[in-house]
């Protein structure tokens, strides 16, 4: 059966970009079809300067969010990263195989360090490393399939080669994932600078929808979203970027094609209110099954306790196995009480 395997970190409140990009397709595809592990990969929160108490909340309700988009514990496995020591052991075997030059080539690493360096801070050196623990948070599963959004090819592109590579220098050992992404909104951008992607860990909330955001928010930021000059309706990603925006987030809320829906609008107020109406709709069963989750933490709890056991299990064999393939002694076998030397 096809193993998938895919996270979210947090590193902020879950936007619209992450459910339409990743989230949505996690729940309504991929735990159906596959043997499907979903995590919050909570080390990674910890690449860019970081709230402690922030963390451990925007955790929790990363978790919750993700039970209330859909996913079902009986179907799939949803837990928290640093609840499964493999994925740390396994970072240090694939830091010996990647290159130096290879980190410093990724986007999102030259991106997010020079806003730390423009911000006056400093860069810690888990920004530079933390694709490596993605690889082997994906490797550690043997998953063939990695559903995420487009900004996120690069780093799954790092775990094949860090994979074929170590297969190739110490024996097969893991499986060669692939990347796979939702045929529209596979990047929704700000509403503010349709340029950009709509992330969580923006400063300013004004081009973000959230998905806890209230229906009225949600209506506000989108009615507000910046358009390109013109005034016609056409999907032209290049030349147009904000219709083509709200287009796509109008198709991936409805089904459908943005290109199609472009012939369906003759002004932009129309298409924003069209588009304002359809996030609220698909936003509004997750903020219900949100409010209902959250007054059960227990529950949740229960779910990622339950989850991180179960994902151990699936890890810890082919982690070991890597440990062995890369010249590492096993350690002894632990004899009965007493040992042999009596
Ligand atoms: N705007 C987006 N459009 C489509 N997919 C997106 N994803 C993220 N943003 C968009 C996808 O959501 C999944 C989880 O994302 P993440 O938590 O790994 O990263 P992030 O939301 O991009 O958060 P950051 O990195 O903390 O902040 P920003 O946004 O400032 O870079 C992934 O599958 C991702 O592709």
């Amino acid at each position: 059966m096809t193993r998938i395997f895919s996270g979210v970190k947090p590193t902020g409140h879950l936007t619209l970009g992450n459910y339409l990009g990743a989230v949505r397709g996690w729940a309504e595809v991929d735990q159906h079809r596959a043997d499907a592990l979903f995590c919050v990969v909570d080390l990674h929160a910890l690449t860019v300067e970081h709230d402690p108490a922030r963390v451990r909340r925007l955790s929790r309700q990363a978790a919750t969010l993700l039970l209330a988009s859909g996913l079902d514990p009986e179907r799939c496995t949803v837990f928290v990263q640093s609840h499964v020591d493999e994925h740390a052991r396994l970072s240090y075997l694939l830091e010996c195989v990647a290159t130096d030059g290879e980190m410093r080539r990724m986007i999102q690493y030259k991106e997010k360090s020079a806003l730390e360096r423009a911000r006056g801070g400093s860069v810690r050196l888990s920004l530079l490393t933390y694709p490596v623990l993605m690889a082997a948070d994906i490797l550690a599963y043997g998953a063939d399939e990695v559903p995420v959004g487009e900004d996120q090819t690069q780093h799954v592109e790092l775990t094949r080669d860090l994979a074929v590579r170590f297969n190739q220098r110490y024996g097969h050992t893991f499986t060669v994932p692939r990347a796979t992404r939702p045929e529209v909104a596979a990047r929704v951008m700000d509403l503010q600078d349709p340029t950009s992607k709509m992330g969580k860990s923006h400063e300013s909330g004004a081009g973000i929808v959230y998905l806890l955001d209230e229906p009225d928010a949600v209506r506000k930021k989108v009615m507000r979203a910046v358009t390109d000059s013109g005034g016609e309706v056409v999907y032209d990603r290049g030349a147009r970027p904000g219709v083509a925006n709200l287009l796509e987030i109008l198709a991936a809320c409805e089904g459908g094609d943005p290109e199609e829906l472009s012939g369906a609008y003759d002004s932009y107020g129309t298409l924003k209110k069209d588009t304002a109406e359809a996030v609220v709709e698909v936003l509004r069963p997750v903020r219900e099954r949100h409010k209902e989750l959250a007054a059960d933490p227990a529950y949740v709890e229960e779910v990622l306790r339950a989850g991180a056991e179960r994902a151990r299990g699936m890890a810890r064999p082919t982690v070991d196995a890597a440990y062995r393939a890369i010249g590492l002694l096993p350690p002894a076998a632990e004899g009965p009480a007493g040992g042999a030397r009596g």
